[in-house]
């Protein structure tokens, strides 16, 4: 039976990127495949949600629907799940629903709140940040609520963890070198902090590729925010977009070929997708709201 149901999200996962689409026939092919689904949030509604669309950008559904600001969507590695922070109850804390926006149940109760959470790959921890002004910390915690550590434990400010596909590593962004933002890779549980950029302005922002050899981030060290990419290692980084807009956040697709971002190059924020080398820049929002922090679902669930 568990092999059924295995096979089945395999099946369907290989169909969706063998079904591809083209926003543009007219010019050049941008193959995006069509059945995976990109959570992200939106301010169309009045008030920060969480809505889901397919990746060529087509269904934008509100699934949260409530009246507190949604922030920060993250999928479970199942597909199944999002994970998210919102304020419901007053103050920022990170939340899990099903992907229907169904059963939204709060995960930490921190007095200072919490926010950015990444989901572990095994899917068994989300690491997030703990938002104390001024020293924001590394945490993570098991989605039962149990097991919550800090992970970084410096006096410095840090931000935007995201794990590695094999779940050895967590890369993040902090000031701990004492001039500006820099991106860090650290072990799972906190130790070996190393520095992967070394370069004036403001790094951050990671995203590691599903094959685990490269982290896409942003950067202000050409003069305003883009995306760029790196080896895992730190080596070879390489800009990616160059608009006089923020380019910022950028997400893998699940087959690693393509990286979504949100820009205001088109003077209010917008989901962008391009190829992994930053060819066919697309907007697939066209939406007047705020509209920003695309993640990529890894795996097309079964509907059972
Ligand atoms: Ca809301
Ligand atoms: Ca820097
Ligand atoms: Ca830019
Ligand atoms: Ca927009």
């Amino acid at each position: 039976m568990g092999l059924c149901v295995l096979l089945s999200i395999a099946q369907r996962a290989r169909s969706a990127f063998l079904t591809w689409s083209s926003l543009d026939p007219g010019t050049a092919q941008t193959p995006i495949p069509t059945e995976s689904l990109i959570a992200f949030r939106t301010f169309r509604d009045g008030n920060r949600e969480i809505y889901v669309m397919n990746a060529d950008g087509s269904n934008p559904r509100n699934v949260t629907k409530n009246a507190a600001n949604d922030n920060d969507p993250v999928w479970s590695p199942d597909g199944s799940r999002i994970a998210f922070s919102s304020d419901p109850d007053g103050n920022r804390e990170v939340y899990i629903m099903n992907a229907d926006g169904s059963n939204q149940t709060r995960l930490t109760d921190l007095p200072e709140g919490a926010r950015s959470p990444a989901w572990s790959p095994d899917g068994r921890r989300v690491a997030f940040v703990e938002t104390r002004q001024g020293n924001e910390q590394i945490w993570a915690i098991h989605i039962d609520g149990s097991n919550l550590t800090n992970l970084t434990g410096n006096d410095a400010r840090n931000f935007s963890p995201t794990w590695s596909p094999d779940g050895s590593l967590i890369a993040f962004h902090s000031n701990q070198n004492g001039k500006d933002m820099e991106i860090y890779v650290m072990n799972a549980d906190g130790s070996n902090s190393i520095n992967l950029t070394n370069s004036p302005g403001f790094d951050g922002g990671s995203s590691w590729s599903p094959d685990g050899n490269k982290i896409a981030f942003h950067s202000t060290r050409d003069g305003e925010p883009d995306i760029y990419v790196m080896n895992a290692d730190g080596s070879n980084q390489t800009r990616l977009t160059n608009s006089p807009g923020l380019d910022l956040f950028p997400k893998w697709s699940p087959d690693g070929s393509m990286i979504a971002f949100h820009s205001d190059r088109d003077r209010n924020f917008e989901i962008y997708v391009m190829n992994g080398d930053g060819s066919n820049q697309t907007n697939i929002t066209n939406n007047i709201a705020l509209d920003q922090s695309p993640d990529w679902q890894a795996v097309v669930t079964s509907t059972r």
